[in-house]
């Protein structure tokens, strides 16, 4: 028998550089695979390319089933993401760890506040990779500094090292300008 999870999860795709360029964003956001069990998930991760194998402008999502990863979807309007810049200097197989980690602490259910998560995002960039967390109250300091604290828990990361928040709304209205409403 099969270790059901918490939730149904969905992963998507998205690679908007790709052959058909795009006049809207998420024309190219496709749903790739839905699982619920233990099982699946290590099947589909065994079989799946790793983010470190991915296209340049490529993301990987994991967001729970009913949530699309978007900032227009219900339950992201008001919410906003941890983001967690990979290190430059830090290898491709970290890249795929960073990712590992966080995934398994989601299924997994690690936080408190685990109503307040929505999915995750990886962002294969030239400049930068980079992981967020997408959460639902973006105004809610404490669920979100708690989220903040222990995503940066999943990916053990030092005190030192520190990690920002935008709010959805920020970004949507200031573009790439947008400043970290908190940070742990
Ligand atoms: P990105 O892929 O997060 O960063 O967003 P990148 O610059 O490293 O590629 C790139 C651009 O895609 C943003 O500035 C937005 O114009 C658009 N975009 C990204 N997201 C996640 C959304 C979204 O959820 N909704 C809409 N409408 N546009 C988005």
């Amino acid at each position: 028998k099969k270790h059901p999870l918490e939730n149904n999860w969905v992963l998507w795709f998205d690679n908007p550089t790709g052959r058909q360029k795009q006049s809207t964003w998420g024309q190219t956001l496709r749903s790739v695979y839905t699982f619920d069990t233990v099982e699946d998930f290590w099947c589909l991760h065994n079989n799946i390319v790793a983010p470190s194998r991915l296209v340049v402008g490529s993301d990987f999502s994991m967001f729970k089933q009913g949530i699309e990863p978007k900032w227009e979807d219900a339950a992201n309007s008001t919410g906003g993401k941890w983001t967690f810049m990979i290190p430059k200097s830090a290898s491709k197989t970290m890249l795929d760890t960073y990712w590992l980690n966080t995934l398994l602490a989601l299924i997994g259910e690690q936080y408190d506040d685990t109503d307040d998560i929505c999915g995750v995002v990886v962002n294969v960039r030239s400049k930068q990779d980079r992981i967020s967390i997408w959460t639902k109250s973006s105004t809610n300091e404490a669920v979100q500094v708690g989220i903040g604290r222990q995503f940066k828990a999943a990916l053990e990361l030092p005190e030192s090292s520190k990690i920002g928040y935008i709010a959805h709304d920020d970004s949507l209205k200031m573009d790439k300008k947008a400043r970290d409403r908190y940070s742990v």
